[in-house]
This record gives C-alpha cells, structure tokens and sequence, in this order.
C-alpha cells in the first residue's frame, strides 16, 4: 500500500474514534468532546456525593472567572469531523450556594487557535451574552486539601444550548465566563486525585490578558478544567475529511477495519464485527448535512 493509504488509515482512526463517542449520546445530542471526569473521588463524601479536593496542600480550590472583570476561562479539544456544536457544559461553585444554584451568567465563545495566541480569532459565539441555560447540582463538593466533608462549594454543571455553531474539523478552544449572586468566583474546579492536580493547559484572562490558568497565585500547576460539547456531526462518514463522501471513505474504513484497530467499532459495542460495516454503510447512506 502506498503512503497515502496509509495516511488515510490514520485519518479513519481519528475519526472512528469520534464514532465510539457517538454511541454515548445525552440530552439527545451526540457527546462531541469530553475533558472529564469531574471527580476523581467519586462517592469519597460523607453525604455520599463525589469529593473534589484543592490539591496539593495550601493550592486554590478553583479558577475564576469572574465575568465583572471580565476573567474568562478556557480549554482546547479536537473535532474529528465537521459538526454543529449545539450545547456546552461547564462546571462552576460559589462558596455559600448550600441550597441551591446562586451562578446566574454564563457566556461562552468558541475560538480557533489558543486563546491569547497570535493568529487566534474568535469564530462563533458572543462571550458577552447570558445563555445560561441551567444549573444542576452535580452532587460532587469542593473541598480544601484534606477536609472532607463541608457542602460549602456545591459544583453545578452549567449549560448553555441552541448554541448553533457550525464548525470545520480541526483543534478549537472553548472559552467561558460566569457571574453570579454570590460574593467569590464564581469557581471552576480543576481536575486532580487526592494528591496533585492533573496537569494541564488551560488557560485564563486576567486584566485583559491571557496566561496559563494555575491553582495558586503564586506558581502553581497549569491546570485542566472539566467541560463537555454536545452536537450533531454533519458528516459523519467522510473518513478522509476532504468534505465529501467518495470510495475512498469506504477505503479508509476498511483499512482501519483490516488493521485491527478497534477504533473500527462503528458502533460502539466493543468487538469488529460485521455490524459495524453495516453501521458505516448506514451513515454514509445518511450523507451530508
Ligand atoms: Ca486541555
Ligand atoms: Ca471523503
Ligand atoms: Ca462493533
């Protein structure tokens, strides 16, 4: 086979991959990226919720992004095919909100290239307007290092919908800013075990400039922040993402298939069967949108 095939190959793993995700569908959209999970202590808090701790010792139990002045957050992920991104989910506290959800703001916007970056530009969505659309208390708390068991920072999952981005395949970061009726934050927690942070590469707008989001003003790690993206792939078949569906793409899955690679598993069961043949002829017979 030649270098292009192989390439090809390539292509179709990146892309099936996005094929498994499809399977797991929410709130009757397809999960399009997912930096989770939230908590790393599931079930760790006495009332039975999932625990997030401020990790190491003396760290900062979350980042800000305070939208009065106008501190945003954000976060990168990869869209394999081209897609309509209809909701995002971002998760946020305010020290205090024991009976319920005191986050009232949410703005979002999508950029191409890491925000800050030069060539970087904004390509859907208007950070400046409320689409809040709910927020749900996730049952996982946030707590200072080793202290287990206060319900003082309730963590709400954030939604914001009928978002209507129509987006190419490529590398997008996803940018977000909260306020509400509380005083402090409101506060993303970062994602971290009982001992450290995971290190990552969010990012943060402080008077007006961009810089690695940390978990202490004074160093700290780069952290990664939790979030989710709902949507719809408009074309789910085109393997080798040249925008329409060809023989080539029926190539590319069965070069995918032959190698083995299990990210062949079109529908999402866990084996290379026949019945993913069936589930790819299925979406490219769906074409399009
Ligand atoms: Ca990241
Ligand atoms: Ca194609
Ligand atoms: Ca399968």
């Amino acid at each position: 086979m030649t270098k292009t095939s192989t390439h090809r190959a390539v292509r179709a793993s990146a892309v099936l991959v996005s094929f498994g995700l499809i399977a797991g569908t929410a709130m009757g959209q397809d999960l399009l990226a997912d930096n989770g999970p939230l908590s790393a202590m599931p079930g760790a808090h006495e009332t039975g919720g999932d625990l997030i701790w401020g990790v190491p010792e003396g760290a900062s139990a979350g980042v800000s992004s305070y939208s009065t002045l106008a501190y945003r957050l954000a976060e990168d992920f990869e869209l394999a095919a081209a897609a309509t991104i209809d909701s995002v989910v971002v998760f946020g506290y305010q020290q205090g909100a024991i009976t319920g959800p005191t986050i009232d703001f949410m703005g979002v916007e999508l950029w191409s290239g890491r925000p800050g970056d030069a060539g970087s530009r904004v390509v859907a969505g208007d950070i400046t307007q409320n689409v809040l659309a709910s927020a749900e208390h996730t049952n996982t708390y946030v707590a200072m290092f080793g202290v287990d068991f206060p319900i003082d920072r309730a963590v709400y999952a954030l939604t914001a919908d009928n978002l209507g981005w129509s987006v190419e395949a490529g590398e997008y970061w996803l940018s977000w800013t909260l306020n509400g009726s509380l005083d402090g934050g409101p506060y993303t927690p970062y994602q971290g075990d009982d001992a450290e942070p995971f290190a990552g590469d969010a990012m943060q707008r402080v008077l007006g400039a961009w810089r690695p989001a940390r978990n202490s003003s004074d160093g700290g790690v780069q952290v990664s922040l939790p979030f989710e993206v709902y949507g719809s792939t408009s074309c789910a078949a085109d393997l080798d993402g040249d925008g329409v569906l060809t023989i080539f793409d029926f190539l590319s899955f069965q070069n995918a298939y032959q190698a083995g690679d299990t990210t062949a598993d079109c529908n999402g069961d866990g084996a290379l069967t026949i019945l993913d043949f069936t589930c790819f002829q299925t979406m490219f017979a769906a074409g399009c949108s």
